[in-house]
């Protein structure tokens, strides 16, 4: 793996560039008129206005450059291991990210960082940095000072966070929301962890802090595979889904509900879900809703789902109880504690 030093003062805070691929790092090749990777180490002459930020980057280039449809849990091992290789060096890091799997990659690495006590600011852009109005710029800049603001001597945002357009958000809170729109991501159940206008005004009440006795940084790359996402719509079969939870090496299923986490109450269905959890298959119900919490106890429909042994995913994203399944499930605890990590919020990805 490359690793290129930038610049260095020693009167300024350090930061380590951790370039992934997407569409952030796209530049037009002038000769072709191809949109091409983006080489980050020139960042300084592309945007000599970075030095007015005073703060050193160092920049790290994965060594294959990929969009981030391409993303596999492989992946974050990578991005988490590069991380505790040079936690001791940098004050914070950044880690450029094509949007479409971001929120995915920012869950993934919120549970695999424990006892994180740095910033880890993901970003990405909608439009290539290299093309005039991207929006990778400001993107990458305000990212840049988030990973390496400070209160009090320690780190301001010392959690795995996602800074998109105008806004700083928990990474496991996140969902891209919008294709198109340069504000593409939302955090529909917790508040920003700061604004971004004329100011940076950071929400000090939201922001997740380390406890005092915060041992080291441990990385957990053992993620479980066998974990499933089934969205329940009027009319799936019974069939389909028999077929799916039937699969071998299934260990855990994110179950898509409706509304405060509602499902058909057919017997059939009760009965799947009741075999399936029987078999030790973990069912974590989250809601289709774009925001809002499941509350299973609120109509029969819910507690029925409840009865049959599927647990509360609470307000959690989809993109967070997925990532946090392959997490628990990759820790192969006994049952209990399995079912104790799950339901409790272990880096604030969900509200009781
Ligand atoms: N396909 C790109 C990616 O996720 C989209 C982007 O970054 N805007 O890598």
């Amino acid at each position: 793996m490359q690793r290129i030093q930038v610049n260095r003062s020693s009167t300024c805070p350090t930061i380590l560039l951790i370039y992934t691929g997407g569409t952030i790092g796209m530049k037009r090749d002038e000769e072709s008129g191809a949109l091409v990777p983006f080489d980050f180490s020139g960042i300084y002459e592309e945007f000599p206005s970075i030095k007015r930020l005073h703060v050193n980057i160092d920049v790290y280039t994965m060594p294959k450059l990929i969009d981030s449809s391409n993303v596999q849990p492989s992946d974050w091992c990578d991005i988490a291991e590069v991380i505790r290789d040079h936690y001791e060096s940098y004050a914070g890091f950044v880690i450029l990210h094509g949007t479409d799997t971001m929120s995915y990659t920012a869950s993934a690495l919120s549970f695999m960082l424990e006892n994180l006590a740095k910033p880890v600011v993901f970003t990405g852009s909608q439009i290539p940095i290299g093309v005039l109005r991207t929006d990778g710029r400001e993107n990458l800049i305000t990212a840049i000072e988030v990973a390496s603001a400070q209160i009090d001597g320690k780190p301001m945002v010392p959690e795995v966070s996602l800074l998109f357009h105008s806004r700083l958000l928990r990474g496991n809170r996140t969902h891209k929301g919008s294709a198109e729109e340069l504000d593409a991501f939302r955090s529909p159940n917790y508040p920003s962890l700061a604004e971004v206008g004329v100011k940076m005004v950071y929400n000090q009440a939201a922001i997740s802090r380390p406890r005092e006795e915060c041992s080291e940084l441990q990385i957990a790359t053992m993620l479980s595979e066998g974990v499933a996402v089934i969205k329940l719509f009027p009319g799936i079969g019974e069939y389909t889904l028999r077929a799916i939870l039937a699969v071998e090496g299934l260990r855990g299923v994110v179950l898509e509900t409706y509304g405060a986490g509602n499902a058909p109450t057919s017997e059939w269905f009760l009965e799947l879900m009741r075999q399936t959890v029987e078999r030790g298959v973990v069912v974590m119900n989250v809601t289709q809703c774009e925001n809002g919490s499941v509350e299973m106890q609120l109509y029969e429909t819910g507690q029925r789902l409840e009865a049959a042994g599927v647990l509360s995913a609470y307000d959690m994203t989809t993109e967070a109880a997925i990532t946090k399944l392959m997490y628990v499930l990759g820790k192969n605890l006994p049952k209990d504690e399995t079912l104790h990590l799950l339901k409790t919020p272990l880096r604030g990805e969900f509200t009781l």
